[in-house]
């Protein structure tokens, strides 16, 4: 499809980025006048949008600051001399710029279905029995799309100027995208005039179009090379990379990421005066929108069939990710006739194509010693692109799972995306196993410090017991700074390798004696390209972490102090022991001393903590090289206590609610839901605020909801609370009871 320019009528031409100045305010009166100024603000607000465009998107301004500030305001006294004159996409309407206003939630004019699967052709066969069955033989025609493998969009139009752009959210809610989908080169920000006349009267009414955006596979391909030489994570398959592109808080970035649409479905077919998909379809072409050109209009269950063999046959050659094909039936009277379940429509399926396969060769089952030390056999096989993105390993969980797979060194191995994401082995191709290749078996010893290897009964898990490997060490150091537990931001794999080579760790308390001289003095492993006389290197010397991440380094690590015990204990990598569970027993201990000295029973009798993990816990507490860590934690300055207050400064922090109100929970046992739009703070952070304050937040309104607080165009919810007889507040009253803990 054809790119389409912001201006590719050549209307721009005939702009003039001199206004004349500011329109003195004519008498509402003066018909020629207003017309005038009608005529100036459609002009003003297209070189605003451009303008901005330019400067936003694509970061190359053709005009002054100065210059878009003085079009601005000229729109502005023209709106304020005929507000009736104001459009929605005025760029005037823009309260809050463009940062602010991204990511806002947007309600969608009409709840964005799901779709039912077929899995196989079985389930496919079904669902066109069953469709035939009630339109009557024969009287259905399909129409076939490819399932394009991309996010969810609603498009919204008003008199045939784009307005807003929203993900697919939970189907009744998304965010706002608005900046980063004006930055997609096709998609169009005015309707051609043919597709708005073929509306006729309607053609002022709203429409909210919906479809796929996503990433061309080559385009992916670029970024993930470029995201390699930059030293960032790749993105694992075409979808997450549009996402991740769409979600950009910089338009910038999202205009350099190379997404594109296809369009397939809108909110009301009402106002478009087309009466099948089919219409639809060419209605959306019409009207300048990208659809996906592989469609076709099927008139028996047979020519469906051939559609989709003929789409998974050539999926590999398109240039974006399909999984699957949609099957509708193509006129809409029909479509009314066979309506909807709570979820998806009866009158679409979506056939889903089994994951994408490859053949490799299986070079190495390596074993893999996690931090509590069980051993995880590793699928090390030649690199293949499989769904989009390049694999070499992938778990084989156990080594119950390598004989049920029956997976040796050096056969060649069928892989798969599980989920079409999870790099998976499938099984070896029998015909082609190299002659001599042996069962594969759980070495005795552990490949990362020789110490025998324990099997308990009834587990499938081997692990290394001993206390000093190397690799359960690493990798419980790497636990103890992720994100979640003590939350050490810049230590790595890398840093905490090189620590352990130059003997700075042997266990989570060294870290706290880390000095930043010792730290500025690892080598980071890569070397001087050039002789530096000034500084007295040459090339081919090691390069050094340096000062400067030393010292945020040690900067990160002191902060980590501060962590309160839940966090402590989590971190510790107790088996059983995850973020939740180390919070509970710290909510109900308070301090480590508490914990050491409570029987397995006291931790047991927990909420929420059953004897498997009180068990654990009394364990790891009974090893003395653990209470020694403890103690020297504890000498390094951690507080190994549950500070209340600070949590409760800390939850009010984000919030803007008072640390004392947070305290003191007024609201525990109040069930509040949000719903519309609110001014002061987003939904989010409205509920965060009244979690803070010990409310419950929920999604949907019950006759257990206590409030519903309703912004501006709230929907549905609204209109249950009101039949459940639900207080219903508005936004004025949220802000009292946050600000004083009290519903009045
Ligand atoms: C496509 C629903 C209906 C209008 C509901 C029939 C479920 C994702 O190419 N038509 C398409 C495609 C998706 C569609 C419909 N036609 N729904 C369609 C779709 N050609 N991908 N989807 N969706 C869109 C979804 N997405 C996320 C979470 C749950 N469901």
């Amino acid at each position: 499809m054809e790119q389409q320019s912001l201006f590719g009528d050549g209307t721009l031409d005939m702009l003039t980025t001199t206004g004349e100045g500011d329109v003195a305010p004519a008498p509402a009166t003066d018909d020629a006048a207003r017309a005038q100024a009608a005529e100036r603000a459609a002009e003003l607000r297209h070189l605003l949008d451009y303008h901005a465009y330019r400067y936003y998107a694509l970061d190359a301004p053709e005009i002054t600051d100065a210059a878009f500030d003085k079009l601005l305001i000229e729109l502005q006294h023209i709106e304020a001399a005929y507000p009736d004159l104001v459009t929605p996409d005025s760029y005037t309407q823009r309260v809050g710029g463009f940062v602010s206003e991204q990511f806002a939630p947007v309600t969608h004019m009409a709840r964005m279905y799901s779709m039912d699967d077929a899995m196989n052709l079985e389930e496919l066969d079904e669902w066109l029995q069953r469709t035939e069955d009630a339109l009557g033989a024969g009287n259905a025609t399909y129409t076939c799309e490819l399932k394009i493998d991309g996010l969810g969009v609603a498009l919204t139009y008003q008199n045939g100027a784009f307005v807003r752009a929203a993900t697919r959210g939970d189907g009744t809610t998304g965010e706002d995208v608005s900046l980063n989908v004006r930055t997609i080169r096709d998609v169009p920000m005015h309707l051609a005039e043919s597709a708005l006349a073929h509306m006729g009267a309607d053609r002022n009414t709203p429409i909210e179009v919906r479809g796929e955006v996503y990433m061309p596979k080559g385009s992916f391909v670029r970024l993930n090379e470029e995201a390699d030489a930059e030293g960032r994570d790749p993105f694992a398959n075409p979808r997450n990379a549009a996402a991740g592109s769409l979600r950009q808080k910089d338009p910038k970035v999202t205009a350099r990421r190379d997404l594109a649409t296809f369009l397939y479905a809108v909110a009301d077919t009402t106002p478009l005066h087309v009466h099948s998909q089919h219409d639809f379809l060419a209605w959306l072409r019409d009207a300048g929108f990208s659809v996906n050109p592989n469609v076709a209009r099927c008139g028996t269950p047979a020519e469906v069939h051939a559609f989709c063999a003929d789409a998974l046959a050539h999926r590999g050659d398109l240039d974006y990710d399909i999984d699957g094909v949609v099957v509708k039936v193509d006129s809409f009277d029909q479509q009314d006739e066979l309506g909807f379940t709570a979820r998806a429509p009866r009158w679409a399926i979506a056939f889903k194509f089994p994951p994408e396969e490859k053949t490799t060769v299986l070079r190495e089952i390596r074993i893999q010693v996690g931090r509590t030390g069980v051993l995880t056999p590793v699928a090390e096989f030649d690199p293949v692109t499989v769904a989009g993105s390049t694999i070499a390993r992938a778990t084989l969980h156990n080594e119950d799972e390598v004989h049920r797979k029956d997976v040796r060194e050096g056969d060649t191995i069928i892989v798969h995306k599980a989920g079409d994401v999870i790099p998976e082995v499938v099984g070896p191709v029998l015909d082609k196993r190299p002659e001599g290749a042996v069962e594969w078996h759980m070495p005795a010893t552990c490949p990362a410090c020789g110490a025998p290897v324990a099997h308990e009964d009834g587990e499938v898990a081997y692990r290394c017991v001993s206390i000093d490997c190397p690799a359960q060490l690493k990798e419980r150091l790497l636990h103890w700074v992720s994100r979640g537990c003590m939350d050490v931001d810049g230590v790595g794999e890398e840093l905490v390798d090189k620590m352990i080579e130059a003997g700075l760790l042997h266990d989570v308390a060294d870290f706290y004696s880390l000095t930043v001289d010792q730290v500025a003095a690892l080598d980071t492993g890569r070397t001087y390209l050039k002789d530096d006389k000034r500084r007295g290197v040459k090339a081919g010397d090691p390069i050094p972490v340096g000062m400067t991440i030393a010292t945020k380094v040690v900067d990160e690590l002191t902060k980590s102090k501060a962590q309160p015990l839940g966090r402590v204990l989590f971190a510790l990598g107790i088996r059983h022991v995850g973020k939740s569970v180390g919070e509970l027993i710290a909510q109900r201990f308070l301090t480590v001393d508490a914990l050491v000295t409570a029987n397995e029973e006291d931790i047991a009798a927990i909420d929420g903590i059953g004897p498997k993990i009180a068990e654990s816990v009394k364990q790891f507490l009974s090893v003395p090289e653990n209470l020694a860590v403890l103690d020297r934690l504890r000498a390094a300055g951690l507080s190994l206590e549950e500070d209340l207050s600070g949590a409760a400064e800390r939850a009010a922090g984000a919030t803007g609610v008072s640390a004392d109100l947070a305290e003191a929970q007024p609201l525990a046992g109040l069930t509040f839901v949000l719903t519309g739009t609110l001014v002061n703070r987003t939904r989010d952070e409205a509920g965060a605020a009244l979690k803070a304050l010990g409310a419950k937040v929920t999604g949907s309104v019950s006759k257990k909801t206590s409030y519903v607080v309703a912004g501006p165009k709230a929907g549905s919810k609204l209109t249950k609370a009101e039949s459940l007889g639900v207080p219903v507040l508005d936004e004025e009253a949220l802000e009292h009871i946050l600000a004083t803990g009290r519903v009045e």
